[in-house]
């Protein structure tokens, strides 16, 4: 495996240094911040991404994300034109020796939590997403500001989006998804890179909303409608995870053993009883899911993409993005570190 860390670019309060000098550490995920969806990237700013890692030792060749523009889920007029545009942002990143490229296609919002910096008893503070806060709050009716979700939206347009959303359902957000992949694995096979979806976070509808990258019955309806190593997975254990009717370590060792896993974004969720989650240290011990069962997973299916620590708490009075700060990350990465080398060894015995 390849182990990765996000950076956020020259405004992310974790340098370069810092992770250079996690153990292990080879590759940084990032993108080009400063540049609207459907906009070309401009090869300076990608060049300057490349130089910056290598100064620190480090590999930029994972991009998180090139986002899809709404346009194109929703399969309008101008989507032709987007793709291009989102095809030739594919082949910039190729020629500044990016492998790996992850998207989603979530409508209107990436993940939903319901609070970003829930207090645990121990002090630290994490992603959640509680029931009791969502209930009730209707998007067409209520001004939702969930933290996280994009504040350029003015209502007016987050009402607009809902309502287009509605009227083209599940079926139709799997038909923009196919002619989506359809021109875009091509370019992505050509200039080899791997695409890797995110899947869904929470991995069901959230206001009636459709999502569809969310079990095991759609990733494998994903993967088929192009059947190509440049067609993945970014398989996310904590998005998947944090629903009770996905089994990680078995999707995980399914689909790494196809070679139709591009990236792995390791973390632990507590699922609760009413089904609400709370974001949790990566140990297996502190969650719902069974860390070594995954990584033992991809071990044995000898899976050899790239993997990141996820969302990590904000620990020892760290401040910064939430999910994204230097400690509990890299406490994450030094125990995916252990996992891997426990298992590669066992495996060779
Ligand atoms: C959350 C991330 C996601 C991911 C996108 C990929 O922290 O894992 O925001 O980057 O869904 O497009």
């Amino acid at each position: 495996m390849k182990l990765s860390f996000r950076w956020y670019g020259e405004s992310d309060p974790v340098s370069l240094e810092y992770i250079s000098q996690i153990p292990g550490m080879r590759s940084i995920v990032s993108a080009v911040y400063d540049v609207k969806p459907g906009e070309v990237w401009p090869e300076e700013s990608l060049a300057k991404m490349k130089k910056q890692c290598e100064d620190h030792g480090l590999i930029f060749d994972v991009v998180e994300s090139i986002p899809v523009s709404e346009d194109i889920k929703l399969g309008k007029e101008n989507r032709d034109h987007l793709l291009d545009v989102y095809c030739e942002n594919i082949r910039r990143c190729a020629k500044y020796g990016v492998k790996c490229v992850t998207y989603n296609f979530m409508p209107v919002f990436d993940w939903t939590r319901t609070q970003l910096d829930k207090k645990a008893p121990d002090g630290s503070t994490s992603l959640v997403m509680y029931w009791d806060q969502m209930k009730g709050l209707d998007p067409l009716k209520d001004d939702i500001n969930l933290p996280g979700w994009d504040a350029s939206y003015t209502r007016d347009e987050i009402k607009r989006l809902f309502v287009a959303y509605e009227e083209l359902g599940e079926d139709g957000l799997w038909e923009n998804l196919e002619y989506f992949l359809k021109k875009v694995i091509p370019v992505a096979e050509e200039c080899g890179v791997v695409m890797a979806i995110h899947p869904d976070d929470p991995p069901y509808p959230i206001f009636g909303l459709p999502r569809i990258i969310t079990c095991e019955k759609n990733l494998d309806r994903m993967l088929a409608i192009y059947d190509s190593p440049a067609n993945s997975l970014c398989l996310c254990t904590g998005s998947l995870g944090c629903a009770n009717f996905n089994n990680i370590p078995a999707m995980v060792r399914k689909y790494s053993a196809m070679g139709r896993i591009g990236f792995m974004h390791i973390r632990n969720v507590k699922i609760m009883e009413d089904g609400s989650f709370e974001e949790r240290a990566h140990l297996s011990g502190c969650g719902s899911l069974d860390m070594y069962e995954i990584v033992r997973a991809l071990v044995e299916t000898g899976f050899d993409g790239y993997v990141r620590p996820d969302h990590g708490r904000m620990i020892w009075g760290e401040t910064g993005k939430p999910g994204y700060g230097l400690y509990d990350r890299a406490l994450g990465a030094t125990y995916i570190n252990g996992l891997f080398e426990a298992c590669e060894k066992a495996l060779k015995k």
